[in-house]
């Protein structure tokens, strides 16, 4: 089977898994690598050490699987139906953790894809990621044409917006590959404009120190002195939710999506007291698994 064929194959099982996007890119050093290396130079990272330790992976796919040839690029969105979307302006959950854990379910769909492109092509090397994988996740789903980078740093697709989970499997196998697409963002600024704590610094770069999401999420030892995390106990949607790209986005068709019963009760921030055991159980099987009971109790004291 030639490439085209393959890769045409490969999408179309991707689709029927429910990925919403997917592309295909060569396993080349990514040409914003200098720039992520720039950025952590500068300390934008926090306490992030994951990406300095890792960082010379991040820079060739080769040093992640050797003989690598292609990356094969996915998404799938977790855009809010239109009866949840006005919990977007006041929930002090992030959206991207309503329902069950991105990772374990995109990964399973991967798996998946690549039992079949086993089958489609015996002896073919694979390696998949969701997340944590030391991949520069974003630029690899621009370069397979999945969409552009927005000036809030995340992959935005005409059509899907940028409420979108990424994965992708790196392989040994040659693809047919895809074009990049055009930057749609011109001379909007509303992420920027909305971000309260000033973290996009510049158009497409953001300080991982004065973000809420990595405040919540990421930030580990206690909040600096003063922090208003804006209502939010963990992750941030403000620069996603006034995206005009995201407000004509169709509603993310994945059922393991849907926010779990307990997400839609939290409303109000200040009355957040879970015991460690109730807490234990509300992050289970959720994106929130990451989050420590301690942090979870500093996030409610400044939020
Ligand atoms: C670290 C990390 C974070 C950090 C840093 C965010 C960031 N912008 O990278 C924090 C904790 C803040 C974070 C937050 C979120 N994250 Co996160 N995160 C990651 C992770 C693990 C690594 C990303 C990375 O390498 N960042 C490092 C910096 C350097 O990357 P960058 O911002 O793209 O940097 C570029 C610019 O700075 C630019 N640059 C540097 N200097 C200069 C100078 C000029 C002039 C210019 C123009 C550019 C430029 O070059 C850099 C490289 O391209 C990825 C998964 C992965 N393996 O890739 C998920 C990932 C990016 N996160 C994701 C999500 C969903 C989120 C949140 C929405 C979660 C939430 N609701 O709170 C928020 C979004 C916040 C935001 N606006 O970005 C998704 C994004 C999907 C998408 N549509 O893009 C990913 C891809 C995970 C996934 N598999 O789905 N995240
Ligand atoms: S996630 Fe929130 S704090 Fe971080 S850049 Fe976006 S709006 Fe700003
Ligand atoms: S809000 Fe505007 S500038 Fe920001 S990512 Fe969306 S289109 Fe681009």
């Amino acid at each position: 089977m030639n490439a085209v064929e393959k890769t045409q194959k490969l999408k179309a099982k991707a689709l029927s898994l429910g990925f919403e996007l997917s592309g295909a890119t060569r396993a080349v050093p990514s040409p914003q690598y200098p720039d992520f290396l720039n950025w952590l130079s500068k300390g934008y990272a926090g306490e992030m050490g994951y990406l300095e330790r890792r960082k010379e992976e991040r820079g060739d796919p080769q040093k992640v699987l050797a003989g690598a040839q292609s990356i094969f690029c996915v998404a799938l969105s977790y855009n809010p139906s239109a009866e949840n979307y006005p919990l977007l302006e006041k929930h002090p959950i992030s959206c991207y953790a309503w329902g069950q854990d991105y990772h374990k379910v995109l990964l399973e769909k991967l798996e998946a894809l690549a039992a079949y492109w086993r089958e489609l092509e015996p002896g073919v090397q694979m390696k998949s990621y969701v997340d944590t994988g030391p991949i520069l996740e974003k630029n690899y789903a621009a370069a397979a044409g999945l969409g552009w980078i927005g000036k809030n740093t995340l992959l935005l697709n005409k059509k899907f917006g940028s409420f979108l989970f990424l994965g992708e499997i790196i392989s040994s196998a040659e693809l047919a590959y895809d074009e990049t697409t055009d930057n749609l963002c011109k001379s909007c600024t509303a992420c920027m404009d909305a971000c309260p704590v000033d973290a996009l610094e510049e158009a497409g770069v953001l300080n991982a120190n004065k973000c809420i999401s990595y405040l919540t999420l990421e930030h580990r030892s206690a909040l600096p002195e003063n922090t208003n995390l804006h209502g939010y106990l963990a992750g941030c949607d403000l620069c996603q939710t006034v995206c005009p790209y995201n407000a004509n986005a169709p509603e993310g068709q994945e059922p393991s999506f849907q926010p779990r019963a307990e997400v839609l009760q939290l409303s109000n921030p200040s009355t957040v007291s879970m015991s460690p055991e109730v807490f234990k159980q509300f992050t289970q099987n959720s994106a929130l698994e990451r989050i420590k009971y301690p942090m979870w109790v500093r996030n409610s004291q400044s939020s």
